[in-house]
């Protein structure tokens, strides 16, 4: 009864993404051949069914990718519909690559990017882990997001020097404190129209929440989008100082906990976007010249690489000129070679700005 239920459901919903106007990822690649060979699969363990997957982004039609992974064995079961996905987003990743080992690299090649403080505001290095032995948001039960706060709040409390710090429940916070902490661009947003329809916000705000070094350099998100993200943040174009501070964090939560990782994807995360090393490297910069056009601005950045963001993350505009440019593939390079093509584009970026 339930796939009779879920079949219904698909059908309409599918029918309904192709006679739309959707650009995303999504709407390009299901097509009816795929869509035929895979609505009725499941995954083995969890049973997640290929709605689990696409409902985001047939509820969404306005999403750019439109896709996430129930459950790890999710990109095995469903690879015709990701594999195309991914080797679009991640450019030319293709099934038959595989993810190179984990490589931070020299850090001393990594420059401050605006030395003079003329352009950028802030730059931010995350990324991605999920735990080993845990499903993904939509196949987590109650109890699962709890023992993972535990574990986490467990090994926060043996965090010392730069990294020390306290961690914060979004239980034991009011919503005065998140919105202060959100404007702020330190916490993450509620209620993601996005990951709500994935199923990613259940329980809420059961299990989540943010741990904060002393002077908010140095954050760790706890069972937001994936069950962490480790994130390094400071005013100023310090790439290197930044990325730094990062793996620090990375290699002592490494000590305490297993993370989850493929062969073929690198580091597991929910969304097939941040597949690999899930870095996103980005600076919050206000290029006035070069965004006056802003087609010309997703031009030089797409010609780098690079992703343009609004102020306030993903799906938001910009506010008083400020964008935030990061970069886009993080899937089949190196974690080095990302931020080298984030630090790349940049400079660049900055060049042409003061040409003009
Ligand atoms: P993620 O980086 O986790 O993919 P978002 O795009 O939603 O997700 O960004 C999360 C938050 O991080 C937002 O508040 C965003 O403004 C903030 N942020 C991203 N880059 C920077 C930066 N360079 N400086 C300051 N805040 C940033
Ligand atoms: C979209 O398709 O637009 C959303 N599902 C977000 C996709 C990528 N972002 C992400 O992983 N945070």
């Amino acid at each position: 009864c339930h796939l009779i239920c879920v079949s219904k459901a698909l059908d309409d919903a599918y029918k309904r993404l192709t006679q739309s106007d959707s650009k995303s990822l999504l709407k390009k690649y299901l097509t009816q051949e795929i869509y035929d060979e895979l609505k009725q699969k499941q995954t083995p363990t969890f049973k997640s069914t290929l709605l689990d997957c696409v409902q985001s982004g047939m509820m969404n039609l306005d999403s750019g990718i439109g896709i996430y992974a129930p459950d790890p064995e999710a990109y095995s079961v469903f690879a015709p519909l990701f594999d195309p996905i991914i080797e679009d987003y991640h450019m030319g990743f293709t099934p038959q690559n595989s993810h190179p080992p984990l490589n931070w690299g020299n850090l001393n090649t990594l420059v401050n990017l605006d030395p003079q403080n003329k352009y950028i505001i802030s730059t931010r290095v995350r990324c991605g882990r999920s735990i080993e032995g845990y499903p993904f948001n939509p196949c987590m039960s109650e109890d699962h997001y709890i023992e993972i706060e535990k574990k986490m709040e467990n090994i926060f409390q043996g965090l010392s020097g730069e990294l020390e710090g306290t961690y914060r429940p979004l239980t034991k916070m009011t919503k005065c404190e998140q919105e202060r902490l959100i404007d702020d661009h330190y916490l993450f947003k509620e209620g993601d129209r996005f990951l709500k329809a994935a199923k990613a916000c259940r329980f809420w705000p059961t299990g989540r929440g943010i741990y904060m070094n002393k002077n908010k350099t140095f954050l760790i998100w706890v069972n937001e989008e994936d069950h962490l993200r480790i994130i390094s943040m400071e005013p100023g174009g310090n790439l290197g100082d930044i990325y730094r501070r990062m793996i620090e964090g990375v290699k002592a939560i490494e000590q305490q906990v297993s993370f989850s990782r493929s062969d073929r994807f690198g580091y597991l995360t929910f969304c097939p976007t941040n597949l690999g090393t899930t870095i996103r490297a980005s600076a919050h910069i206000k290029v006035p010249k070069l965004s006056s056009d802003k087609e010309k601005l997703e031009a030089v950045a797409e010609k780098h690489h690079l992703q343009v963001r609004g102020t306030r993350g993903e799906h938001t505009e910009s506010e008083e000129g400020v964008y935030d440019i990061s970069n886009k593939r993080r899937l089949g390079l190196t974690e080095y070679e990302a931020l080298k093509e984030m630090q790349d584009g940049i400079l660049e970026i900055i060049k042409m700005e003061d040409s003009l």
